[in-house]
């Protein structure tokens, strides 16, 4: 397949005004009829996308059409002599049974799904599958009423009825959208009804489809749907603007959800939750879906792209409203902390190697690969900076303009910069660089102070490496929320500065003593800001007026003491803990009962991969050693504190998932982590026995999965029996053991891809098992290389099956070259051999080939 490129754009030749579709639904031969109204935009032959489709009928306004009427591909079919404006009647057979891509119809559990996102639709009937192509869409579904009792497509639902032993049912939506967004279930599922009534006065009937017996967990997701529905109205004044809303929820997946119009198809991982089988952030992350989803309803399915280029202006933005929706529902500090500690371990990696891009690409092979970090979490931080540079008062005009000006059409990452440029006076042309640059700036500064002229001077620096295929980068525009504190820590002055040139001064007036600045307050700007003294980070950690800098001070102080460390192991010396690290967790702890979810937070060290992506050489062993010797030595020394913090915070009921609630657990089980290093392992014992509420268990579970002996064995057989039959709860007993850093984790996780409940088939499993291994540092770069193998030939047979899920996986080595020279070898030869495989799918070739580059 060859590349697809941004510059290479064109419009549509053909738009489709209407589509009508009948389905007659059977497992082995699904007959798909479409009928399309079809008006020239362009000189040129109508050319359909269709993969994996037999036709078997094609009429032009009645006309059957023959053979040499047409050019049928592999991937198209394509009409040289049509009229300007007609209608083209197909007639197609799938199998959805043998689709185990999970694009396009297929099976899983409970009946007939589908996902078209990005060209899925094209696996259905031939079409123009491309997002500019918008089309009112009338379905018509037919089915065995026995096996596939329910019936839902996009829209309302205008009539149906029965013949026989088949149903059928006829589903219109009234708002044209494009192909990706089209959805049907046919399935077994029972439905869980509520409704919600808009701010204008309209009630739309709300349904979350599950199979029977999983209706007892929907409760939070409707809680959060009709949440989310509320907060957009408050927030952005958006309103929903169909009648009906459905959720369905399906256990075969390739990501976490789709926003379909009206009838969002959903992961069931994230719509089940009940305290009992689900943890505290099973709960948000259903909370955070289903609001994503939802959010998408204006950005994405009214306002959608233009091209698979602009991907990130609905996932940017939508990622964004998720982020601020969430941070108004609990704690918006400790949701920036967790936010950007996920950001700095995936993107700002991926940012570093061989798959970085842009957060808008400029090419592609397989669009399926660009779902990444950097399109969602570091395309809603550029939304984030147009928000901190204008002002919230003008952003919320510029969400208004943008909607307004591109209401039932496909735009572009330029018709967002348009709105917001209309609302501000602010020049934002510098801002686009962070759409076409990819990498990640490092910011240093200098600073003076003069006490005569009662000055204080900043100089900032940007600096960012290149990229492949970018060598130079232009500076970026880069918002800096600071502040500056006196000795006391009080804040002396505060501003956004914008730092748009490679370097740039900044003097402040009336300061008389040198001040400690604190920049990129809240996390201002997805940058790396160098730099600072050990003794300016201790200062900050205990002073900042801005939760998130002193957070952010905690962890990059606790990075630079464990990075010293790894060089002293490497060096043959003992670990010694750091004395500014002690005193920084005893402060944090002794003071914890004030805010437990940000103290939580700050107790946690920095992860393993964040310490990897500040050494030359990564040395995985010793970082591993040393993080866990710095947490043994602060359980060790602080065991009173972890205890009484432990039974400070264990008084909530196992069933409340309050914020209030959900904060305690999270400090109970940090302390309990810090005892268990500590070697106080019957606590961890004991919560296990006595969990009733899954945050417990498994934060006991993840204990005593350390302990490679038969407290470790038991507690595992007992979970697996006790969980054996709820698939998302066996999810966790196969990821728990793929996390574990215990000496036999490697065979262990070796031996699980040959147990009875792993299946290459159900993507959940695989990243519950071979995605958590792979991102288990220690256990996959053990130096035998044998994780390298396991990995690549979880690759190889996936391949054939699933190549968005093989091809996802295949990322976890694109970080090779960071390696000692052993490991490099050993996953390059890995990736060598995936990239030799017969057949090899694009998508896999795509992340194998870049890796190597
Ligand atoms: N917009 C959706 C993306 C998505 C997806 C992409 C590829 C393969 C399967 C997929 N399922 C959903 C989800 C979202 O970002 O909201
Ligand atoms: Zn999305």
């Amino acid at each position: 397949r060859k590349a697809i490129n941004l510059a290479d754009y064109t419009p549509p030749v053909f738009l489709v005004d209407e589509v009508a579709l009948d389905f007659t639904l059977d497992p082995a031969a699904t007959i798909v009829r479409a009928t399309l109204n079809l008006r020239r935009q362009a000189p040129g032959p109508l050319a359909l996308d269709g993969r994996d489709l037999e036709l078997l009928s094609i009429k032009l306004n009645g006309e059957a059409l023959g053979g040499n009427r047409y050019v049928l591909t592999e991937s198209s079919l394509t009409l040289d002599d049509v009229p300007d404006v007609f209608t083209l009647e197909t007639e197609v057979k799938i199998i959805p049974e043998t689709n185990t891509e999970l694009s396009g119809l297929y099976m899983s559990g409970t009946g007939f799904f589908t996902q078209c996102e990005p060209e899925g639709f094209r696996k259905i009937t031939f079409f123009p599958d491309r997002p500019d192509v918008m089309a009112r869409y009338k379905v018509t579904l037919r089915a065995d009423q026995s096996k596939y009792p329910v019936l839902l497509s996009n829209g309302n639902n205008t009539a149906s009825g029965a013949a026989g032993t088949q149903i059928w049912a006829t589903w219109e939506d009234p708002h044209p959208k494009p192909s990706y967004l089209f959805a049907l279930v046919a399935a077994d599922l029972v439905a869980v009804k509520d409704s919600f009534t808009t701010a204008s006065g309209r009630e739309v009937a709300l349904g979350i489809w599950v199979a029977a017996g999983d209706e007892t967990r929907c409760g939070h997701a409707m809680y959060a749907l009709k949440n989310a529905m509320k907060w957009d109205e408050d927030t952005f004044g958006l309103e929903y603007d169909l009648d009906i809303f459905n959720i369905a929820a399906v256990s075969d997946f390739n990501a976490g959800a789709m926003e379909n119009k009206g009838l969002n198809i959903f992961n069931t991982a994230y719509v089940l939750a009940s305290p009992a089988t689900a943890t505290d952030a099973d709960f948000q992350g259903v909370e955070r879906v289903i609001a994503h989803e939802y959010f998408h309803n204006w950005t994405g399915d009214r306002v959608t792209c233009r091209d698979w280029f602009q991907l990130s202006l609905k996932e940017g933005l939508t990622v964004f409203r998720d982020q601020e929706y969430m941070a108004d529902q609990f704690s918006a500090a400790v949701k920036r902390i967790s936010d950007v500690r996920s950001l700095r371990a995936t993107q700002f990696r991926d940012d570093a190697g061989p798959l970085a891009h842009p957060v808008r690409p400029a090419s592609y092979l397989e669009i399926n690969n660009f779902y990444t970090t950097t399109i969602y979490e570091k395309g809603a931080e550029v939304v984030r900076m147009y928000r901190t540079l204008i002002g919230r008062e003008a952003f919320r005009k510029g969400m208004d303009i943008y909607i307004a000006e591109n209401d039932n059409s496909a735009a572009t990452v330029e018709d967002f910069f348009a709105a917001m440029q209309a609302a501000t006076a602010i020049d934002l042309k510098q801002i686009m660089r962070w759409y076409e640059q990819a990498g990640t700036p490092e910011v240093s500064f200098d600073e003076s102070h003069d006490p005569a002229a009662q000055t204080y001077t900043l100089t900032l620096r940007q600096h960012t490496a290149p990229t492949p295929g970018q060598p130079v980068k232009q500076p970026f525009m880069i918002p800096v929320a600071m502040g500056l504190l006196d000795a006391t820590g009080r804040d002396i002055h505060t501003e956004t500065l914008i730092l748009a040139q490679p370097e740039q001064s900044f003097t402040f007036h009336n300061i008389s003593e040198p001040p400690t600045p604190s920049l990129f307050r809240n996390f201002s700007a997805p940058v790396k800001l160098q730099g600072q003294s050990r003794q300016r980070l201790a200062f900050l950690a205990a002073k900042d007026t801005d939760l998130f800098n002193r957070w952010d001070a905690m962890q990059q102080y606790a990075t630079l003491v464990l990075l010293d460390a790894v060089k002293a192991h490497q060096a043959g010396q003992a670990f010694a803990l750091d004395a500014g690290l002690l005193e920084a967790v005893t402060a944090t702890l002794r003071d914890a009962a004030r805010d437990p979810a940000f103290a939580a937070e700050a107790l946690l060290l920095p992860a393993e991969t964040l310490l990897a992506d500040a050494m030359s050489i990564v040395d995985p062993d010793a970082i591993r050693f040393v993080r866990e010797a710095a947490r043994k030595a602060l359980g060790e020394t602080l065991r009173e504190d972890f205890f009484a913090a432990y039974a400070q915070f264990a008084a909530v009921a196992a069933s409340d998932v309050s914020g209030h609630a959900i904060a305690s657990r999270a400090l109970k089980n940090a302390a309990l982590g810090y005892l268990s290093a500590a070697g106080d392992t019957t606590l961890a014992g004991a919560q296990f026995l006595s969990g009733e509420n899954m945050t417990d268990t498994l934060a006991a579970l993840v204990n005593v999965a350390e302990l490679a002996d038969e407290r470790r064995d038991d507690a595992f057989a007992s979970f697996y029996d006790q969980w054996r039959a709820n698939a998302l709860v066996l999810d966790k007993w196969f990821s728990v053991q793929a996390r574990a850093g215990a000496p036999d984790t490697l065979a262990r996780v070796q031996a699980l891809t040959k147990h009875k409940d792993f299946d290459l088939r159900n993507p959940n499993r695989v990243r519950a098992l071979i995605g958590a291994f792979a991102a288990n540092p220690s256990k996959f770069h053990e130096a035998s290389g044998a994780g390298y193998q396991l990995l690549a030939d979880t690759i190889f047979t996936l391949d054939e099956t699933n190549p968005q899920i093989a091809a996802r996986l295949t990322t976890a080595m694109g970080s090779w070259r960071r390696y000692d020279t052993a490991r490099q070898s050993l996953m390059k030869a890995q990736l060598e051999r995936i990239l030799a495989k017969e057949k090899l799918s694009p998508n896999t070739y795509e992340m194998a080939s870049k890796a190597l580059a």
